[in-house]
Order: structure tokens, then C-alpha cells, then sequence
């Protein structure tokens, strides 16, 4: 008699063991589909290298559709000789910049310009173009 109660007391534990979640498959820390390290992937359309930064995906492996590259930084992806851009310090804010101060981007930075002439970038009204008479130039000035 005592064994047949205990038997049908492990019969009902175990069905009530069965009626319980399993909390297993759901736990994002055994579930195999979450244990890669994902890494960000930009698009590289030109293969040049550098890739898109608005193009990116993030996954555990590159994407097969396409090339794919873990560096971003390409300003035209659809150009392999273009990355990034070169733009030249504007300090006096005649237009003109200077060769000497560069900063790659995409887009030219407060104060930069694409262009590299400005032979003088302390001094707005050194800059190239037409010489206004009667003015001398502070480069050719020597001691
Ligand atoms: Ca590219
Ligand atoms: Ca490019
Ligand atoms: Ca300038
Ligand atoms: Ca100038």
C-alpha cells in the first residue's frame, strides 16, 4: 500500500514536471543562433576597398550577396579611385585654402574649402586673381 502511494505521488510529480516551461530554448544565452559575435559589414560596390557607411549590415559573416568590407570611410563608392576627400584649411575666409592644412572627409569640415591656392591663409586679401594695383605684396617683401 505505501508503495503504490508513492509511486502515484512520482507519477503525478512527474506529470506535473511536464505541464512546466522549459525555460531552455528560450534563453538567449544557450541559444545557438545568438552566440556569434556580430560585426558590422559596409557595402564596397567598387571594390576598391574602403566601404560604405551608409551601407552597412550587421551580421556574423559578410554577406555573400556583393562584396562586403569591415572599414567604412569610402565617400563614392561608386568611384574605386575615390575615398576620401581632401580639404583645405580656409583660416581668413576668402575661399581660397591652404595646401599647407588638410584634413580628409567627405564633406569639407567649418573653414575648410576644396581648394588648395590661397598663398597667404592669414590674410583675406592674399589670394589669387587679378594683383590690385599699387598694393605690394607681403611675399615678396625681404630683409
Ligand atoms: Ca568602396
Ligand atoms: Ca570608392
Ligand atoms: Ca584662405
Ligand atoms: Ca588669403
Amino acid at each position: 500500500m505505501t508503495f503504490r502511494l508513492s509511486a502515484l505521488c512520482v507519477l503525478l510529480a512527474l506529470a506535473a514536471c511536464k505541464g512546466e516551461p522549459t525555460e531552455t530554448d528560450s534563453d538567449p544565452d544557450t541559444d545557438p543562433d545568438t552566440t556569434c559575435d556580430t560585426q558590422v559589414f559596409y557595402a564596397d560596390a567598387d571594390q576598391d576597398g574602403a566601404g560604405d557607411p551608409d551601407a552597412m549590415v550587421e551580421a556574423c559573416e559578410a554577406p555573400t550577396d556583393g562584396t562586403y568590407v569591415l572599414v567604412d570611410g569610402d565617400c563614392d563608392d561608386a568611384d574605386p579611385d575615390v575615398q576620401m576627400l581632401t580639404f583645405f584649411a580656409d583660416s581668413d575666409g576668402d575661399g581660397f585654402g591652404d595646401p599647407e592644412d588638410t584634413v580628409d572627409a567627405c564633406e569639407p569640415p567649418t573653414d575648410y574649402v576644396d581648394d588648395d591656392t590661397d598663398c597667404d591663409d592669414t590674410d583675406p586679401d592674399e589670394k589669387p586673381g587679378p594683383v590690385v594695383p599699387g598694393r605690394r605684396s607681403r611675399r615678396v617683401r625681404k630683409r
